[in-house]
């Protein structure tokens, strides 16, 4: 089986919502040493927005969003492991961060891979969850002094959130203690940019990078 049909299959299973065909597709894409970034960012995210554009055109609705959130998370398990071994260098203590998911928004997958590449990639990761009230985050940052502040939030009507939280850090007069790092599918690097975050990534991989990077300028 070539590389692509390993990737078609995984995102085939993701859209038809087929947890056991995820599992198995992941696992043989695996086994035939395909790259888990490949895997991560091809089979199953591009699966996903398939998914997210038949909901948009009312060929799909909640059922089918639900079951392939499900076999998304069940591949995820699969991947995982592999994407720390081959992605995460633990050598030393990198941050502490603190990550949610902001305010009215429920989708965890995204912020969940992201949490655990940082966490096998040696910061200190306290993940607050899902429909996390910015105070709350806030809170908790200033409580475990953090150095990072990771928001994922992969609905339109809670992207605002993030932006609410970078004013309340600058109305609190302690912006600049934060980096403020944001993700999800529908946020853009011009989004970033236009709210005054300090960066986004397209995946967990990246977010580790830039996670480093914005730590190593921040030194
Ligand atoms: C699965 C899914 C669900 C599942 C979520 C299960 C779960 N536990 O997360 C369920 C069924 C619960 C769900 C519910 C809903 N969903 Co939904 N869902 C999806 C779907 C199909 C996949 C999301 C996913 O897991 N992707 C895979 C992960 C790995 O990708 P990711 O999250 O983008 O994360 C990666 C990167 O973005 C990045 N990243 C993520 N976070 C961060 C953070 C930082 C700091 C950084 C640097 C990087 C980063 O790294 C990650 C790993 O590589 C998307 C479609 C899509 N294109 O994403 C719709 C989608 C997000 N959902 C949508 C909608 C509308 C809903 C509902 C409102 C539906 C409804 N009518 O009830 C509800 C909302 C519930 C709520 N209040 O939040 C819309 C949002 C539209 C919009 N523009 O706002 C989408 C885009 C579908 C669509 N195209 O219409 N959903």
């Amino acid at each position: 089986m070539s590389e692509n049909t390993h990737l078609q299959a995984i995102s085939a299973a993701v859209i038809d919502g087929e947890l056991e065909d995820a599992v198995n597709a992941t696992q043989a894409a695996l086994d035939s040493n395909i790259d888990p970034l490949e895997i991560l960012n091809q089979g199953l995210m591009d699966g996903a927005d398939e998914v997210g554009k038949r909901f948009e055109r009312f060929e799909y609705f909640l059922p089918e969003l639900m079951l392939a959130g499900r076999a998304l998370k069940g591949a995820m398990e699969i991947v995982k492991p592999a994407l720390l071994e081959k992605y995460a260098d633990s050598s030393q203590m990198k941050g502490r961060v603190v990550a949610a998911t902001v305010h009215t928004d429920i989708h965890d997958i995204g912020k969940n891979i992201v949490s655990s590449m940082l966490t096998a990639s040696g910061f200190e990761v306290t993940d607050l969850g899902v429909d996390v009230p910015i105070k709350s985050i806030i809170n908790k940052a200033e409580e475990i002094d953090a150095q990072i502040i990771c928001l994922s939030a992969l609905l339109t009507t809670s992207m605002p959130f993030m932006k609410d939280l970078i004013n309340l850090l600058e109305a609190r007069g302690i912006r600049q203690k934060y980096i403020v790092l944001v993700g999800g599918a529908a946020v853009t690097a011009g989004w970033a940019a236009a709210i005054g975050a300090d960066g986004t990534a397209r995946n967990a991989a990246d977010a580790v990078k830039l996670a480093r990077e914005k730590m190593l300028e921040k030194a």
